[in-house]
């Protein structure tokens, strides 16, 4: 490229090219800018050729858009929302017959089955059609979560540029978020300036829905996110976590009157609707019509339910539910469906179609997603547990879904997968120790770091008030303690407290309060100085300073490697992960109407410091790029 630009350079055109040319001409060595990109991409396929596809399945499959017939109009939930308000919408949808549906595919079912890896570009792929088949749904539950973490996290991506994406792409559709409250979309408390401006910017962006929930129930941490969140005018959700049982006789804590009173407060905090967020899979289909049933009666707005599929119950659940008047249910479209995802959307769809509870969508769409997604997600399957049938021990442990093939990696790479019967009760006397806690992101942790700690240090729940007073406990479990994630209810055990906390004081009130707010400018300083971005407007630099005080690390991680390899999430998701087959190409569009066609020839040997050269093809042109092999 450096030759090229100097013979196309006017100087040199013109005749006039001395001596010192090359010294007084730096733009000869700047390389043009879709030169670079594609260089930069080529290293990064190479890269995933070189280090990625050792020891693992690849499986290649490129995306089958699902069919839709572009010219037929669509009026969504969205359109009716943007005319009748958020209280006007959700009062409208109190007073049908019709059972609404989310879809979680994008969010929880994904970040339930394959540890939040799906891609944007996967995502993308279905935001058209599901745009219109969704048309008679409540909503698509598509952010938030977990999925924040993970773009910047694991797939090099922006999750507000997937944000704008499907929200470009899903015009009548209410894109829902899942807000864990004071702990945004991480796993601690954070500032509330912090809290507020994320939910400034995910309105201003595009989330029409927030369902906020707190790890333990703590009404006082949801009161901030509520009241930020109502001001955006969006949609608001207040949720409370199911735990325990209360169909049984044994269960004192959890009980009927517990969930009612909490759904009842948040209700008198001006939220539009009342989740019940059964992110374990507990409810059972007897206590769902039990809980329904009250909380109908009670409640002056609609009623959500989330469940999951872990112990195969979660169709009946849902079924119940239904028949006992809940107004809307979390599902997701079959071939992302079961196990510890939602339960299947299709088959409840089919369930309830023809009677009073039917809820409008049709079967052959359902199924037109339902292939998209079964394709794509052989893809991912490295990120699969390999969890074969459900899971009714689930009952007895009360491990979240997501959590629960976490907790047997985690085991397995302690060389201790004999014993993960013995850490899975170790998991529910860690949760008495805790004081039988809400467990979910991010107490769940809390409560699987303590047995694992227990586990390693032969601890029970007999002895650790003794054998277990020295010692120094896991980060997660000083944090429930210090009363970072808030103030359990009934307390905190006083004595673990004690030895978990030895000189720390706790608190006794929200931690958002005290924490001091963060500085978004001199973020913002700190960024510009340090990254090339082309794109500083405010409203980009707002996105960029709030990731980075949500997640420091990985969101620099994120920005240094967009500057080696530019922007990956144009390539399709089998070359994101594995890169190329010898002989395959792959067509991909780098911006600004330029496009390449990559494809890859050969790979050289490793020389004496393990570099190997890889040829590829660029639109005809032979380059090569030289690779560090990690192996
Ligand atoms: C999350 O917080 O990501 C959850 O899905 C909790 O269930
Ligand atoms: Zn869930």
């Amino acid at each position: 490229p450096f030759l090229i630009n100097v013979l196309h350079h006017p100087t040199f055109v013109a005749g006039k090219c001395y001596t010192t040319f090359i010294e007084e001409t730096p733009e000869l060595f700047q390389l043009t800018q879709s030169q670079d990109r594609a260089t930069k991409i080529i290293e990064f396929i190479g890269d995933r050729i070189v280090n990625s596809q050792k020891g693992q399945k690849p499986h290649y499959e490129n995306r089958v858009l699902p069919k839709l017939d572009q010219s037929k109009p669509i009026y969504g939930a969205r359109d009716e929302f943007l005319k009748l308000g958020a209280e006007g919408f959700m009062q409208k949808i109190l007073k049908e017959d019709k059972l609404y549906v989310t879809d979680t595919t994008m969010r929880d079912a994904q970040q339930s089955l394959m540890a939040t890896r799906m891609r944007s570009k996967d995502l993308c792929g279905a935001a058209y059609a599901t745009n219109a088949y969704m048309q008679n749904a409540f909503s698509v539950e598509a952010w938030g979560g977990a999925t924040y973490d993970t773009a910047y996290r694991f797939l090099k991506e922006s999750p507000w540029k997937r944000l704008e994406l499907l929200r470009n792409r899903m015009p009548n559709t209410l894109i829902q978020m899942l807000l864990r409250a004071s702990n945004a979309v991480g796993y601690s408390n954070y500032p509330d300036n912090v809290v507020q401006e994320f939910i400034k910017i995910s309105a201003s962006h595009g989330i029409d829905v927030f369902r906020i929930f707190d790890s333990l129930n703590w009404v006082e941490n949801m009161k901030m996110p509520i009241d930020e969140a109502l001001k955006t005018g969006k949609i608001v959700e207040g949720t409370i976590c199911y735990t325990g049982d209360i169909t049984s006789p044994k269960e004192t804590k959890y009980t009927l009157d517990y969930y009612v009173n909490m759904a009842l407060e948040l209700e008198s905090l001006g939220c539009h609707s009342i989740a019940i967020k059964d992110m374990a899979a507990l409810l059972k289909p007897r206590a769902a019509k039990e809980l329904v049933t009250a909380l109908k009666k009670e409640l002056h707005v609609p009623l959500h339910l989330h469940t999951h599929d872990s112990t195969g119950n979660g169709v009946s659940t849902v079924l119940m539910a239904a028949e006992a008047g809940v107004d809307i249910v979390d599902l997701a479209i079959e071939s992302m469906s079961s196990m510890t995802s939602q339960p299947s959307m299709n088959a409840v769809v089919e369930a309830l179609r023809g009677s009073k509870r039917d809820t409008g969508l049709d079967f052959e769409e359902l199924d037109e997603l339902s292939r998209y997604y079964g394709r794509i997600r052989k893809v991912y399957e490295q990120f699969e547990s390999d969890m074969k049938a459900p899971n009714a021990e689930i009952y007895k442990y009360e491990i979240p879904g997501g959590q629960y093939s976490n907790l047997l990696a985690q085991v397995t790479s302690m060389g201790s997968a004999d014993e993960f019967e013995s850490i899975k009760a170790l998991y529910k006397d860690a949760n008495d120790l805790l004081g039988n806690i809400v467990k979910v992101t991010p107490t769940s942790k809390a409560v699987g770091d303590l047995a694992i700690f227990m586990f390693k240090n032969g601890l029970t729940k007999e002895n650790i008030l003794t054998a277990g007073a020295g010692l120094s406990y896991p980060d997660s479990v000083v944090s429930y303690f210090q009363g970072m994630m808030g103030q359990p209810y009934g307390g905190f055990p006083k004595e673990l407290q004690k030895i978990v906390l030895k000189d720390i004081e706790p608190l006794t009130d929200r931690p958002g309060k005290s924490l001091p707010p963060v500085d978004f400018e001199s973020i913002k300083k700190h960024l510009v100085e340090k990254y090339n971005y082309g794109d500083k407007s405010e409203e980009v630099m707002n996105q960029k300073a709030i990731s980075y005080a949500l997640y420091p690390k990985v969101y620099e991680d994120y920005c240094e490697h967009f500057q080696m390899y530019n922007d990956v999430t144009r390539l399709e998701s089998h070359v994101y992960f594995y890169g190329l087959r010898k002989g395959e190409e792959t067509y991909l569009n780098i911006g600004e109407g330029k496009q390449l066609l990559i494809k890859y020839l050969e790979e050289g040997e490793p020389d004496e410091n393990g570099v190997r050269t890889l040829t590829f093809q660029v639109n005809g042109m032979l380059r090569t790029v030289k690779i560090q092999d990690k192996n």
